[in-house]
């Protein structure tokens, strides 16, 4: 099961729009195994497909504990369909914009809808960490970043410094 390179900041592909998985094929399963181990390895606790440069609705997540037993969990073509009115802050990174961390708001918790690895209709109502890490996943789907969330300064600051590692 190879590893797949993630895409950095501040690579367009990031800003691509995903398309949804029409099927849960074997090339689906190959690649979720894939961008799970991928994960483990960064380490991280949440993978987006477009993060390895496939434009697909699939995101893998796994916010069990450091002393936990592993917990992957896969989400193909997620919806949200509610949002508390309560916010929570997390501080978020992205494997993407590597070393850069910052607080960001969202919704405490979520309902989303989805399939799962063999195809299956599921729902699941999150909260904590795992609805920040379901938000942030499923915004990658969309080509929004974390840094979307924060201010325009610190985003601008951000660009820069990846924009100036890249030509290095
Ligand atoms: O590894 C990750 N940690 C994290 C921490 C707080 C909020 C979101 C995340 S997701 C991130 C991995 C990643 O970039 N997923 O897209
Ligand atoms: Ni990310």
């Amino acid at each position: 099961m190879p590893l797949k390179p993630l895409i950095i900041l501040p690579d367009p592909v990031l800003r691509r729009h995903s398309e949804p998985v029409a099927e849960v094929n074997a090339a689906i399963t190959t690649l979720i195994d894939d961008m799970l181990e991928t994960m483990y390895e960064a380490p991280g606790i949440g993978l987006a497909a477009i993060q390895v440069g496939v434009p697909l609705r699939l995101l893998v997540l796994d916010v069990a504990g450091k002393d936990e037993p592993r917990n992957p969990q896969v989400f193909i073509n997620p919806e949200i369909v509610w949002r508390s009115m309560a916010m929570s802050r997390y501080e978020e990174g992205c494997l993407s914009i590597p070393g850069y961390y910052a607080e960001v708001e969202r919704p405490n918790k979520i309902r989303a809808t989805y399939r799962d690895r063999s195809g299956k209709a599921q729902e699941i109502a999150a909260e904590g960490l795992l609805a920040t890490c379901l938000q942030h996943e499923i915004d990658h789907l969309n080509g929004i970043l974390f840094i979307d969330h924060i201010s325009k300064l610190k985003r601008d600051m951000v660009m820069r410094k990846f924009k100036k590692k890249q030509k290095l």
